[in-house]
């Protein structure tokens, strides 16, 4: 794309970016340059969903983006694995080596012996990593989908047709709901929501262990035990309808399988529900009459659930069901049914996922147990969406077809059920952000090629053969993602506010030009039309452009840096919906057909006696905290002083009974590891469960091993464990909450 910018009087040059330094749907920024250096990054408010100012990432922009921990040219090691020795070399070197040691790899052992590592969504280019792979035929992608946003969505797609999307009215939305959320550390689009919400009159319920900001702001906090969503949603259902709260003639009209629904909810009455969730009978009943009398509402569901197995499906299916047997989808003020913004042409079509053969597909490993967000569940989602929406459907293999990661990682320790023999890990750092680290690091120890292509060091990166600079959002031109998922139909462009290659200081490559750069050398030179990341913006963008006059992505930018086509309400009235029964399916076909219970249900999981006499406590890993994003941003100071260590949240009582005072190192403790962080006491939550942060390294410890920067001293997931048994049944999810999560702590001497 051409430069152009907003130049200044002072010589700051203005450049119109979109921020990636979280998973949000990419907040539109201006970036003030000069010298070759951001001096300042602001919210752009402009911009229809731009969350205010809130954020305090982008005023730390520049220290992260000049910092020397970034990574700057591509190395290769050349001692022994882990010891921080390398060598600095080009990219064509680099990539002309990988691509023949995945092509070796691929005589030997087939293609898919070669797998890539995912994290959270990092920008627009997840598409090449997957067109990489179906062009290169293995199907084992893997990494965070499977247990962030991809159990959402294929809910939401099998159930719905389509992304939830909040459609917040004032003076007809009379409730917004946080179920399992806490934006006021991790969603400043939700935040803001939340606090206009109630500017405007709404009501508010908050479902959370915690008193987090948002419960201490709510009308209705529901204190439920951790992991019992889907037991809650349940007793919510059966008093609704015990007591006529329904929409009958929404039920009637717009949905499938009521009538053995309501028989379902039978098996949860508001006694057995109150014990199971920890809940009063009377606190029950309060809740259901509270959330039925406030209709319609929007709601915003986070990761909890998909963090608490055995029951994640289970219960977001359960918690959508009640939204609808109360009639607040696919109507105004609630929420409705988003497709993909209608001339773009969405990441799902950019995949090249028909390239991808049946043989392979079928070797997607897990896929035969986790059946749901793999290979035979994702073929039927798209099948029906493809109805409607042809090839632009939403649902991106990336975000919704995963292989998993537990499989994954014990193919590589066994060759079993077949080798596993490379791995590319990109925008990923499965070190810290995967469970049971020591079984992760064993498997990537024994590969035959570990590529790791980050925008700075980590602990991953230290154990691979070839490291890579990545590009980050201020050196490439972004676009807002979520136009293609349909979760927001927006389009949104940004320019590059910094040059990737400069002479004598660094050469980093966005992510595409690495995929692609791969994809040539491997015999896919002519999949990849595309030469550069901002030619695929121009190709997926041209419908938008012509119908706005435009010639060129520099004219885009320059002009209106978005595009917003808001979703269409009453979409089951207006031809019905994408889905088997062309209806809100609260009785899942798709599950059905998975072999699966199409019905919501709670699964109450059995803990080993001496499990539950040894480890009393159960741990809430992970909740969002500030300023950091998962494993990132340990290495720049100005977000360490804010935040300098791991902190375990530990009720009073619990402290005093072992001793512990605030402040004190404690040990964490579980049968697979045992970690230190600092406590903080709290009375916020119950006194027999603890709550503690992932994503902790320390950079400025030996890169080396055993150190590998601080990886086993506090990264919660040494505690973490990812047997396949304790995995969600149906999506595969492993536990990073819920009831399987067992712990003991005591102080650190
Ligand atoms: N115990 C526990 N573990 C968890 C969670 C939890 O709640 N508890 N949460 C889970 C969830 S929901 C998620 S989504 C995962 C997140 O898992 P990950 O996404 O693997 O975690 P991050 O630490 O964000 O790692 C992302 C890496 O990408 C790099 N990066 C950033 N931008 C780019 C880019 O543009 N290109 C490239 N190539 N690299 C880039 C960063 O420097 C960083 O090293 O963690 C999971 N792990
Ligand atoms: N600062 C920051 N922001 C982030 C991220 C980050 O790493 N740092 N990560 C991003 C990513 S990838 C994600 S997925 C999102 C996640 O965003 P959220 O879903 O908001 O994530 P959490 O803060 O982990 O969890 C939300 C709440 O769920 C509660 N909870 C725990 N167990 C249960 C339960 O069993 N049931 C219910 N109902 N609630 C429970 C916790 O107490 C917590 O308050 O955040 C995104 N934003
Ligand atoms: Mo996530």
């Amino acid at each position: 794309m051409a430069a152009h910018s907003t130049p200044r009087a002072d010589g700051v040059e203005v450049k119109h970016s979109i921020c990636y330094f979280c998973t949000s749907k990419g907040c539109a920024v201006k970036v003030q340059v000069a010298d070759g250096r951001v001096k300042r990054v602001i919210i752009d408010t402009e911009c229809p969903v731009t969350p205010g100012v809130y954020c305090v990432r982008p005023h730390l922009a520049g220290d992260y983006q000049h910092h020397p921990f970034r990574l700057s040219y591509p190395l290769k090691r050349v001692g022994e694995r882990g010891a921080n020795q390398w060598q600095q070399i080009g990219w064509d070197q680099a990539l002309d080596e990988i691509a023949a040691k995945l092509e070796d790899i691929r005589q030997r052992d087939g293609a898919e012996a070669v797998a890539t590592s995912s994290g959270t969504g990092r920008g627009a280019h997840d598409f090449a990593k997957t067109r990489f792979m179906n062009l290169f035929g293995s199907p084992n992608r893997f990494g965070a989908v499977t247990i962030c946003y991809g159990p959402r969505s294929m809910v939401w797609y099998s159930m719905f047709g389509g992304a939830v999307v909040p459609n917040r009215k004032p003076g007809v939305t009379k409730m917004m709901t946080l179920w399992g959320r806490n934006p006021h550390e991790g969603g400043p689009s939700s935040w803001h929501s939340f606090q206009e919400a109630k500017k405007a009159g709404m009501r508010t319920l908050v479902v959370d262990p915690r008193h987090t900001e948002p419960a201490r702001q709510a009308d209705c906090w529901v204190q439920l035990r951790p992991g019992t969503d889907a037991a809650l949603a349940l007793g919510l259902m059966h008093i609704i309808v015990a007591e006529g709260l329904h929409d009958r003639q929404y039920i009637e009209q717009r949905t499938h399988g009521f009538a053995e629904l309501r028989v379902r909810l039978q098996d949860y009455p508001p006694e057995k529900v109150a014990q199971i969730t920890g809940l009063s009978v009377s606190k029950l009943v309060e809740t259901a009459r509270f959330f039925a009398a406030n209709q319609p509402s929007t709601m915003v569901i986070g990761e909890a659930a998909e963090h608490s197995t055995p029951n994640s499906i289970q219960a977001i299916r359960a918690i959508n069901i009640l939204r609808a047997i109360v009639g607040s989808i696919d109507v105004a003020g609630g929420c409705l049914i988003g497709g993909p913004h209608p001339d773009f042409i969405t990441d799902a079509a950019m995949e090249a996922s028909e390239r991808l053969s049946p043989e392979q597909r079928a070797k997607q490993l897990g896929a035969d147990r986790f059946r749901f967000l793999s290979y035979p569940g994702w073929e039927l989602v798209t099948e029906q969406l493809q109805k409607k929406w042809g090839e632009n459907h939403p649902a991106a293999a990336y975000l919704n077809c995963m292989a998993h990661a537990p499989t994954a990682f014990r193919a590589m320790l066994t060759g079993k059920p077949y080798p596993v023999r490379a791995l590319i890990v990109s925008a990923s750092n499965p070190l810290l952000s995967q469970g049971n680290t020591k079984l992760v690091h064993a498997a990537l120890k024994s590969l035959d090629l570990l590529v790791t292509l980050d925008t700075t060091w980590t602990p991953t990166a230290a154990i691979s053969d070839y490291v890579l600079p990545a590009a980050s959002w201020l050196e490439r031109p972004e676009m807002g993602n979520f136009a293609s998922v349909g979760a927001y139909p927006l389009v949104q462009v940004g320019e590059t506010a910094l040059p990737p290659v400069v002479p004598g200081q660094h050469d980093r490559k966005d992510d595409y030009e690495f995929w692609r750069g791969l994809g040539v050398r491997l015999g896919q030179q002519d999949d990849w039309p595309w030469e550069t990341f901002a030619e695929t913006w121009e190709y997926r963008l041209a419908a938008i452009m012509a119908a706005r006059g435009q010639q060129s992505l520099h004219e885009f930018v320059k002009s209106k840096r978005w595009d917003l086509v808001p979703p269409l309400p009453d979409q089951a009235l207006n031809g019905g919906l994408a889905t088997t029964t062309g209806k809100i399916e609260l009785k899942s076909t798709i599950l059905e057909q998975l072999g699966y219970d199409p019905l919501p249900s709670y699964i109450e999981p059995e803990i080993p006696p001496e499990i539950r006499r040894d480890y009393r406590f159960l741990n809430i890993s992970g909740c969002r905290f500030r300023p950091y994003h998962h494993s990132e941003f340990r290495h720049v100071e100005s977000f360490r002083r804010l935040h300098p260590d791991p902190i375990v949240e530990i009720h009073v009582d619990a402290a005093l009974r072992l001793g512990i005072a605030d402040g004190d190192w404690v040990w964490i403790e579980t049968p697979t590891g045992r970690v230190k962080q600092r406590a903080r006491l709290s009375t916020g939550f119950d006194p027999w469960f603890i709550v503690t942060q992932h994503g902790w390294w320390f950079p400025e410890k030996p890169a080396e091993e055993p150190s590998l920067y601080g990886l086993w001293e506090s990264n919660i997931n040494v505690t973490t464990d990812d047997d396949p048994d304790l995995c969600d049944p149906i999506s595969g999810g492993w536990p990073f909450k819920g009831l399987y999560m067992h712990c003991r702590i005591k102080k650190a001497e």
